[in-house]
């Protein structure tokens, strides 16, 4: 196990191999509600009916929302189809390409406004394997938030190139040293979220630019005192499809990630003056 919290006085306690921590402040956690898996989509009709199969099949129980934002390849005409004849499966048409931080934001309100007591983030491309999430969700049960993690003991990535592997190492490294969080994996997008914990994240003020989201999600969890739980996950590159992927994106997230750590720091500064 990897604990790396402890300066956080218990508040976070990062589980590298899995195993529930005892240091959840002996807390008691409520029982975990339905779950929701949200898979946002924009052009995965290559995808989009195994990844639901899968999550089907692994979690019955579960219910998944697609959050397509109109894909020109007919993303979402395949789920409504998927919808028809099954009534685990629904989903949330938008209106065109507002980025995956924007559409997880309109499934969590769909997701809580629906009464479910657990929300679900996961990739439409076999990336985020759906046969692991039993293992997330029964990590949640003794968590406000799980991540999945690639870069904890036991997480690992399939058909990365080297390249992609240091930039997303390099991601996580920078934000964890310059955000001051006792994690692993900052930027990844494989997460168990239980409701009370979204609610209390302050979502209309969260930062929906691509690899921001994830990271201000994190930062908001850890700083609200929430016990966040990493588990080792195996992360397979897409088979099919283009990733929506983009230096931009990545350029923006450093900005954001260097303008929160200077604001968190000039904060401290302020504080100890007074
Ligand atoms: N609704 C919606 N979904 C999006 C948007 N951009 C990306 N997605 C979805 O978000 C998920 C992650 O996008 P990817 O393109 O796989 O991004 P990535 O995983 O960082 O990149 P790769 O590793 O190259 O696949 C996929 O399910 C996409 O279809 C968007 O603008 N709107
Ligand atoms: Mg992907």
């Amino acid at each position: 196990m990897v604990d790396a919290c402890a300066r956080h006085e218990g508040a976070a306690v990062n589980d590298g191999d899995g195993t529930l921590s005892a240091k959840a402040g002996g807390r008691q956690f409520g029982p975990l509600g339905t779950a929701l898996v949200i898979i946002p989509t924009y052009n995965e009709a290559e995808n989009i009916k195994t990844i639901v199969g899968r999550v089907r099949k692994a979690v019955p129980e579960a219910h998944v929302l697609v959050a397509d934002d109109n894909s020109p390849d007919g993303t979402g005409k395949l789920a409504d189809e998927l919808a028809a004849t099954d009534d685990h499966v629904q989903v949330l048409h938008r209106k065109g390409k507002e980025g995956l931080g924007a559409a997880y934001l309109a499934g969590f309100r769909w997701g809580l406004e629906h009464g479910y007591g657990v929300l679900v983030e996961m990739d439409a491309d076999g990336s985020h394997q759906p046969e692991e999430l039993p293992r997330l969700l029964t990590a949640l049960k003794g968590a406000d938030l799980v991540l999945g993690s690639r870069w904890v003991p036991g997480g690992r990535v399939v058909n990365w190139p080297r390249s992609r592997e240091v930039i997303s190492r390099g991601g996580s490294l920078y934000s964890r040293l310059a955000l001051d969080l006792p994690l692993r994996d900052i930027t990844g997008g494989y997460r168990a979220f239980r409701a009370e914990t979204l609610q209390g994240l302050g979502l209309e003020e969260v930062a929906s630019q691509g690899y921001c989201f994830q990271v201000d999600l994190a930062r908001r969890a850890v700083k609200a005192g929430y016990h966040v739980v990493e588990v080792p996950i195996t992360f397979v590159e897409r088979e099919f499809g283009d990733s929506k992927m983009s230096r931009d994106i990545l350029v923006e997230a450093l900005w954001r990630v260097t303008a929160w750590g200077v604001g968190d720091r000039v904060g401290k500064i302020k504080a100890k003056g007074k």
